[in-house]
């Protein structure tokens, strides 16, 4: 597991690395994805670092449902909200999951298909 010091999105939240940030909270921060897969692509982390969806839910204190808030403000920032967009959070190597600081693709703006990939 990366620890908290070699994580990409703990130096993006530290601003070590430069994103794209369109939200932030004072425990969340959303930014663009470096590849979208839609015209809107936006992760939603929280600042903390916890490495999966578990890890999130076991923080407790709100947190995530501030995550959860956090995406559905997104959504409405780029004007998705009505229209439909999609919230990913990929778990697991299986489903994809290649950064292990927990994060929410909110993902909109064209039509999904379902099943995904
Ligand atoms: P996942 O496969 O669910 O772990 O998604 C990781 C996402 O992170 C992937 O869609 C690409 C994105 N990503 C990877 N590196 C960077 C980066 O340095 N900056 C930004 N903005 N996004 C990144």
């Amino acid at each position: 597991m990366v620890s908290e010091a070699d994580c990409l999105f703990c130096r993006i939240v530290a601003g070590e690395i430069p994103a794209k940030i369109v939200h932030e909270t004072d425990r969340t921060v959303a930014f663009r994805d470096v590849d979208p897969q839609a015209p809107t692509h936006v992760l939603v982390i929280p600042r903390d670092h916890h490495p999966t969806v578990a890890a999130l839910a076991a923080a407790g204190g709100g947190l995530a449902e501030e995550v959860l808030a956090a995406a559905h403000e997104v959504a409405r920032l780029e004007g998705v909200a009505e229209t439909g967009y999609r919230l990913v959070f990929n778990t697991g190597p299986e489903a994809g999951q290649t950064v292990f600081h927990v994060h929410g693709h909110v993902i909109g703006g064209r039509g999904l298909n379902w099943p995904p990939g």
